[in-house]
């Protein structure tokens, strides 16, 4: 396991109530510049007709585009940077390379719901990473309110590993003539907690939506239990969304391995930019 000499990025507080909640949000942490950087080159993603684009149930609006760090060099250069990639290996305790990135678009009127879930089951059972070592790093590219479908979490829900989840089988309606990977991306998830299950951690630990402004950068635990509601608000909520792994990690199912730009084939280290 190597580790590069680098000063840290997230203090000691922070790696803390990471570690005990299964989140951290840096409320502001991206300078205005980069995020309007991230936002004009978000627009660009989104325009994009490609099998990385997935619409929401109503076949029209653009949902999510994955593996934009492989296709934008703006995207590309912002995931190396150390707010980013420095923060995943504060986190992780060693090298880290990028297992998925997404653009959440959450649009504003249509955005669908995201249904309570654990990211880990999915790159668990469909790309074969044996162990929960990876970081969800989330950058509000909008500001996030309680009004336009902010990611809810059942704090400290990670402690629990992998949750009881029932696997939905088959392709979720109005995607019939998707490719079969596509059943982890909609708004009918895959792998669905138990509600008892859900109930019992809610009245157990509250729930937690955070919000923040533009540039925020929220850190969550891969076994935290989290949702979001459609949007309701005329506000979008795009958030740019990726996926460190620890190096020593890599997926397993070689085999019949998903799609690069949603679980990457390789394992090369993220080389910060400063
Ligand atoms: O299949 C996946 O990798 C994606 N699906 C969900 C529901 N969360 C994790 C990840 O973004
Ligand atoms: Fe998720």
């Amino acid at each position: 396991m190597q580790i590069t000499q680098r000063t840290a990025v997230l203090n000691a507080d922070a790696v803390a109530t990471y570690r005990r909640t299964g989140f951290f949000l840096a409320a502001g942490l991206l300078p205005a510049d980069v995020v309007g950087e991230l936002s004009a080159a978000a627009a660009g993603i989104l325009a994009q007709d490609s099998p990385r684009r997935i619409t929401e149930r109503d076949g029209v609006t653009v949902r999510s585009v994955y593996g934009p760090h492989q296709t934008d060099p703006v995207v590309a250069r912002v995931c190396r940077r150390p707010e980013l990639a420095g923060a995943a290996m504060d986190l992780l305790g060693e090298d880290v390379y990028i297992h998925q990135s997404k653009v959440n678009v959450k649009a504003a009127f249509v955005g669908d719901q995201w249904e309570w879930h654990q990211d880990y089951i999915y790159w668990l059972k469909d790309d074969g990473i044996r162990t929960p070592d990876l970081v969800n790093v989330a950058v509000f590219l909008d500001e996030v309110t309680e009004f336009n479908g902010p990611l809810t979490f059942v704090p400290c829900s990670h402690n629990e590993g992998v949750l009881a989840a029932t696997e939905k089988h088959g392709v979720p309606v109005g995607y019939e003539d998707a490719p079969q990977w596509v059943s982890t991306l909609t708004a009918d998830e895959k792998y669905r907690v138990r509600h008892d299950v859900i109930a019992r951690l809610a009245t157990a630990h509250g729930l937690v939506s955070p919000k923040g402004p533009a540039g925020s950068v929220l850190f969550f635990h891969p076994n935290i239990l989290h949702a979001s509601s459609p949007n309701i608000s005329p506000f979008g909520r795009t958030t740019l969304i990726t996926v460190y792994n620890a190096v020593s990690n890599p997926p397993t199912n070689t085999g019949n391995p998903r799609p690069d730009f949603l679980a990457a084939h390789g394992t090369t280290p993220v080389r910060i930019i400063y």
